[in-house]
């Protein structure tokens, strides 16, 4: 077998002849928040129960709006409008959604149809995991866990904005998944910025959505090079 060590160039060369030659680009953009958002609240109750008391030091508060110096807001979720059947969430790594101190964490996540979701409980107490789903299809769980429990998983095979999980135990902690059919969507972190990778040539309707700031569109053409989009919210 004297051609063996020629495979991979001729492989690679094989490869290079059939990439096509548009190239998929990257939705960017920053996410600013106009306004003095209203104060966070107090979670008095968490203080009051000792389980969860012990694991803080300091009074924690609702994050319902978590803004940076410079307006830079965070946990928006930014999709591309009415896309669907290209979920690729049956293969992608599975998106972790932990208890810790008596909060969910993080509060805002997103995934696509058929990606596992798998909480966990990092506390010494128990909690209980309940989902809420709204669209049909999207199946209701209520699961204890015991400190020291197995992950629980869970899936969702329908699109659904802000699906609701709660404690029954520790009623306020919240979480809200966003349920996308593909994998053309991400939440913007705390410098407001976000990235929607890989998206393919073509006119679409970028959708911006904050669970109390409401949600926006902009229109957007991706061709072969990155494009940016930048939304502003305001609070009146
Ligand atoms: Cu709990």
């Amino acid at each position: 077998m004297k051609n063996k060590k020629y495979f991979p160039v001729l492989l690679l060369t094989a490869m290079l002849a059939v990439a096509p030659a548009v190239r998929a680009a990257d939705i960017i953009g920053t996410i600013t928040l106009k306004g003095t958002p209203p104060a966070e609240i107090p979670i008095t109750p968490l203080m009051d129960n000792p389980d969860c008391a012990a694991m803080h030091k300091t009074m924690p508060t609702t994050h319902f709006y978590v803004v940076g110096p410079k307006g830079e807001l965070a946990d928006v979720v930014v999709s591309l409008k009415g896309v669907t059947g290209k979920s690729t969430g049956a293969s992608a790594p599975p998106v972790v959604l932990d208890q810790k101190g008596c909060l969910y964490t993080p509060q805002i996540l997103a995934i696509q149809t058929g990606q596992k979701l798998v909480v966990k409980n990092s506390d010494n107490c128990i909690h209980n995991v309940h989902c809420t789903p709204t669209v049909a299809g999207n199946e209701e769980h209520n699961d204890a866990q015991m400190p020291g429990a197995a992950d629980l998983t869970y899936t969702f095979p329908k699109p659904e904005m802000f699906l609701r999980f709660k404690c029954d135990v520790h009623p306020w902690m919240f979480a809200w998944v966003s349920v996308f059919d593909s994998p053309y969507f991400c939440v913007s972190g705390p410098d407001g910025k976000f990235v929607i990778k890989n998206v393919p040539p073509g006119k679409y309707t970028v959708e911006a959505d904050h669970r109390k700031l409401g949600s926006q569109t902009q229109d957007v053409e991706v061709k072969d090079s990155d494009v940016t989009v930048n939304f502003t919210f305001e609070v009146k």
